[in-house]
């Protein structure tokens, strides 16, 4: 009984380790007061794992954009209201610069690391 439930709680185990090493994580930046937010804070460079994504939510009463033109990723996501959200998924380890085409000044750094 002892050995089966041992085995039992190996193989839980087993696929807790796995499971987080396979999940990529999802992280949310806030667009707010024309820069990139985390916790508050204005930040010009984030760090992410290859597979993870990105929500940039936008919090200010106007639109925000959001763009790349990197080598690593090229897209064009749209503008969007307050309150809504666009994700972006790294796939390619390097560097990926995020824009928004109605504020210049809106600039941040995504490092992908392999
Ligand atoms: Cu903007």
């Amino acid at each position: 009984m002892c050995r089966v439930n041992f085995a039992k709680s190996c193989l839980f185990l087993a696929a807790i380790s796995m499971s987080s090493m396979l999940s990529a994580e999802e992280h949310t930046i806030e667009q707010k007061d024309k820069a990139f937010v985390l916790s508050d804070q204005k930040i010009e460079t984030f760090t992410v794992n290859v597979g993870d994504s990105i929500s940039f939510k936008n919090q200010d009463p106007w639109f925000h954009n959001i763009f790349s033109l990197s080598d690593i990723s090229t897209f064009d996501l749209g503008s969007y209201p307050k309150g809504e959200f666009r994700t972006v998924k790294f796939e390619t380890p390097g560097e990926a610069e995020i824009e928004c085409a109605i504020h210049p000044q809106m600039y941040l750094v995504v490092e992908v690391k392999e």
